[in-house]
């Protein structure tokens, strides 16, 4: 029975109506400051939390209702006598209803302008530490996130003298849970696109007038076609760059595409670097695109099932790991044509391998430290600047759509090919399975022939994509496209979601049984 509410919100919308109704139900109103005082202009009798507490809101907000007379008013379980025992002995009263909506950290971000300083005000703790409370205890406890639940609430607690049932508080527990998860996975997002070294710096705008100062470090005998001049700079930002620092063991200078292309295979191989059940991971790369990528307990397995994905395009290619080169790695590569071989670190039997083949450069890039600030594209009489593409989905964004559930397999194979999606050029397919590409279709003006031509690809190659997982880098248009992959031997897809037909691709894919997930998020690349 609801005989207390604790109100706390943001977003102050339609929050007054709501508690005018709660006290015509003869409720208790308690409130934190900005609240209690719209609360208290249109007239409503409410008890501050700073009078309950008997402290008052403390640095700046950031302490308002981190205290037990709060936490335990949410917490005590109403049907343990010792609960309740330590209630009284603490004069501490039940908080028998939730209403909260949190600091707006989406929205804040969101704003270009937004500095990080407000980024991290707009944490909120208090506000999830109570909805978190108050969710677990749910048995007694009702709790409102969205205005959407208030009519509902009250009706139930009109018709049945205050009393909200286990089934709506169960309910509104779950969306608790799912909320909190998205809140703090906003916020995982936001910190990691910063990188490492900028997360002190603030975001600012794009400015008026760019300046750019980059150092030149080589000028090259030919740019992407020998009648083309050209010349490596680095960028002089401290924080910026994997290529920026590199060492060469070995080999002839490096080319203007040398350069372009270890700058892909390293951006892919590190990405897997922040998964440590994961013992190396190798990609090869050729003409911008990977042609093979895989996971593996050691380096040299690692190679040997990426080079498998394609092993005609793997020639003359350019092969990172994201772990030391070890002796049987370099054993490997060494069997075929590599113009470039990177990795952290090379074991001198590694080098002692390669100093037979001085042709083959070696470069040494030391993992994490290297985050580039901005991407550029220069057009026709300008130049496109955007923050480089660091969303990471995390797991908890992404959502199961199709009536099949993935399998535990499955889902790793789609995480996998999601992540090698991200480094192939758009339109971009990528059918994966056990930690290696199986085919991988790349730089197509139609998703559907991307499509087809992953499978044609795994089929020269001589591999089966029965029970593959196949990742989309944009959402599939129409159902053409997922028909292919499925015919192909996809047995679940993991892809963005936000077509105007999306209704159809998820009725498409139900009718094959596969799975599937949206992940929210596109990972165009051009
Ligand atoms: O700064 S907090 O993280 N610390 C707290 O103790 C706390 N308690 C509630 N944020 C806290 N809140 C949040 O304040 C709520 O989640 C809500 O978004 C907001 C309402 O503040 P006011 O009523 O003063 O406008």
């Amino acid at each position: 029975m609801i005989r207390t509410a604790l109100l706390s919100v943001s977003d102050k919308n339609g929050i007054v109506p709501f508690a005018k109704a709660l006290h015509e139900q003869g409720v208790k109103l308690i409130s934190t400051g900005g609240t209690a005082k719209l609360l208290a202009e249109n007239g409503l009798p409410v008890v501050e939390v700073t009078s309950l507490t008997k402290f008052p809101e403390m640095l700046d907000g950031r302490v308002k209702t981190l205290h037990p007379m709060v936490h335990g008013g949410l917490l005590a379980r109403r049907d343990f006598p010792e609960h309740m025992a330590a209630l009284k002995e603490h004069g501490i009263d039940t908080i028998d209803m939730l209403v909260i909506n949190l600091y707006p950290f989406n929205e804040t971000v969101a704003n270009e302008q937004c500095t990080f300083e407000e980024a991290i005000e707009n944490i909120d703790i208090g506000g999830p530490a109570m909805l978190r409370a108050a969710a677990k205890n749910h048995q007694d406890v009702t709790v409102l996130i969205s205005p959407e639940d208030y009519a509902l609430v009250l009706a139930e607690m009109k018709a049945n003298q205050n009393v909200v049932s286990y089934k709506t508080n169960l309910r509104l527990a779950k969306k608790v849970f799912a909320h909190t998860a998205q809140y703090d996975g906003a916020i995982a997002n936001y910190l990691s696109a910063l990188g490492d070294d900028l997360a002190h710096k603030t975001r600012s705008a794009y400015p008026e007038t760019l300046h750019l100062a980059f150092e030149k470090v080589q000028e090259m005998r030919y740019g992407e076609n020998p009648h083309q001049s050209a010349a490596f700079y680095k960028d002089t930002d401290l924080v910026a760059g994997a290529l920026a620092n590199y060492k060469q063991l070995q080999g002839k200078e490096l080319s203007y595409n040398n350069i372009a292309d270890a700058d892909s295979a390293w951006e892919c191989v590190k990405s897997f670097s922040n998964q440590t059940e994961i013992g190396a991971a190798c990609v090869i790369i050729k003409h911008a695109n990977p042609c093979g990528v895989a996971v593996g307990i050691s380096p040299v397995e690692a190679y040997q099932k990426a080079f498998k994905t394609d092993p005609s395009s793997a020639f003359g290619g350019i092969i990172a790991f994201n772990v030391t080169c070890d002796g049987a790695a370099a054993e490997a590569v060494a069997k075929q044509f590599v113009e470039v071989l990177i990795a952290p670190s090379f074991t001198d039997e590694a080098k002692a391998i390669f100093a037979a083949k001085q042709n083959v450069r070696l470069l040494e890039i030391p993992l994490g430290h290297d985050f580039n600030t901005f991407d550029f594209k220069r057009v026709g009489g300008g130049l496109l600047v955007q923050s480089p593409d660091a969303k990471n989905v995390l797991q908890n964004e992404m959502r199961v759509v199709s009536q099949r559930l993935p399998t535990p397999s499955e889902m790793n194979d789609m995480l996998f090919a999601w992540r090698v999606a991200k480094f192939v050029k758009s339109n971009a397919i990528v059918y994966c399975k056990d930690g290696v590409t199986l085919g991988i279709g790349a730089g197509q003006m139609s998703r559907v022939d991307s499509a087809r031509m992953a499978s044609i690809k795994a089929e020269n190659a001589g591999l089966s994509l029965a029970g593959s997982a196949v990742a989309s880098d944009a959402f599939f248009p129409f159902r053409d496209g997922l028909d292919v992959v499925v015919k192909g031997g996809a047995s679940c897809v993991i892809q963005p979601g936000g077509s105007m037909r999306d209704d159809e691709i998820i009725a498409a894919a139900n009718e094959h049984g596969i799975a599937m997930i949206f992940t929210g998020t596109r990972h165009f690349r051009h």
